[in-house]
């Protein structure tokens, strides 16, 4: 089995990414699984996308949707969300392509190819979490990037132990069926990244920037 190298919530911060990554001796078989929020806040939106692009020349890369790519996929079509992105860090990711329109111009593919969720026989790792109401099949999108409390502070259903981002921790939220790894990098100065590295034997590593 590889080893599973979970990052989210990088919002802009190239240097708290590149941190992060010199500390993991990566081997070959290891899957990176990024969990969405790359952009806005941080003044690096740009550059962290294709840093994470650039580990796909070393590893399998999965590459999850996050609450901000969420709002900037809707942003010129729906009020809401264009509200969300102008308020909520988007103007930096605006100034870090150069403008919104070049955002899908250089990497237009990679926000169109963005996975709601990536399920393994022991993790599903998701970017806000699940509706415990509902199963995986029948989840909403606006609940995957979106969700907070109903989904953390309760059980859900899953034999898979879960692993999310979205809502911040002063440090990681570890519960029986779920792992929160979102420190607020971005959000504050002195947060930290942090990678969850899940080895074949069941042990979890946390590496901070
Ligand atoms: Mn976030």
């Amino acid at each position: 089995m590889s080893r599973y190298i979970a990052i989210t919530d990088i919002h802009g911060e190239l240097d708290k990414l590149e941190s992060v990554l010199s500390q993991i001796e990566t081997r070959p078989d290891d899957i990176f699984v990024f969990m969405g929020d790359y952009i806005d806040r941080g003044s690096k939106s740009k550059e962290v996308v294709d840093r994470v692009i650039e580990q796909s020349n070393y590893n399998k890369c999965v590459y999850l949707i996050g609450s901000h790519e969420y709002a900037m996929l809707h942003a010129k079509t729906d009020e809401y969300y264009g509200w969300l992105y102008d308020n909520y860090g988007g103007p930096a990711t605006t100034r870090s392509y150069g403008g919104f329109d070049n955002i899908m111009k250089i990497h237009g593919d990679f926000y169109r190819n963005l996975k709601f969720y990536y399920l393994t026989d022991k993790y599903l790792f998701i970017h806000a979490g699940i509706n415990p109401a509902y199963s995986l099949e029948d989840q909403n999108e606006v609940d995957m990037v979106y969700i907070r409390g109903k989904f953390i502070y309760s059980k859900h259903n899953l034999p898979q132990k879960i692993i999310f981002g979205h809502t911040e921790f002063d440090k990681p939220y570890i519960s029986d069926d779920k792992i929160g790894i979102d420190l607020g990098c971005g959000k504050y100065k002195n947060a930290h990244l942090c990678a969850l590295i899940l080895d074949e034997n069941g042990k979890e590593e946390f590496i901070y920037s």
